[in-house]
């Protein structure tokens, strides 16, 4: 089994990620960031984390998108602006990125950019949206502000979400096969 901490959107509140860091960081398997931080990419805070690019990003040091495999997992991790992520009424689009992570091999795709938490299966890929810990949008917005855990084993795809206070926000949970 492994296990995967997921942020986005913290837009500076760099507070708020040293604390998820200080409360995941012994049990996960891997961190992903995946963009608006407002940082630098060589911000302390990054060590150790996988790192991409948001529209609000000044710094070029970070990647636009990149693939990472860990445990035999590949993952596809990009901020989602550079792909049309964006949706006026449903979740998000994920054509453009749905087609990256088909070139990158990939099995899970890891974006960020609309700040509505989500997990959903779509051509054969697990995509996952933790949220914005600080600016949240969409239907949970009232939560507070999520990130994501997700846990893989030999037959299914666990996406936990917690709020700033790590509490289980066990009613968004989704759980898939592999
Ligand atoms: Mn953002």
């Amino acid at each position: 089994m492994s296990q995967f901490l997921i942020v986005s959107d913290i837009h500076g509140d760099r507070s708020i990620f040293l604390d998820i860091l200080e409360h995941w960081q012994s049990q996960v398997d891997g961190i992903f960031y995946n963009g608006d931080s407002e940082l630098s990419a060589d911000d302390k805070v990054f060590e150790g984390v996988s790192t991409v690019i948001g529209n609000m990003d000044g710094d070029p040091d970070f990647v636009d998108a990149r693939s990472t495999t860990i445990d035999g997992i590949t993952f596809f991790q990009t901020h989602g602006h550079l792909y049309d992520a964006t949706s006026l009424l449903g979740w998000a689009n994920l054509q453009q990125m749905n087609q990256a992570a088909d070139k990158a091999h990939a099995q899970v795709v890891l974006f960020g950019h609309t700040h509505k938490e989500g997990a959903v299966t779509y051509q054969g890929k697990l995509f996952i949206n933790p949220g914005s810990t600080t600016i949240p949008k969409g239907l949970h917005a009232n939560l507070g502000g999520t990130y994501a855990i997700l846990t893989v084993s030999d037959k299914q795809y666990t996406v936990k979400f917690y709020n700033r206070r790590h509490e289980d926000l066990s009613d968004l949970t989704v759980i898939v096969a592999r």
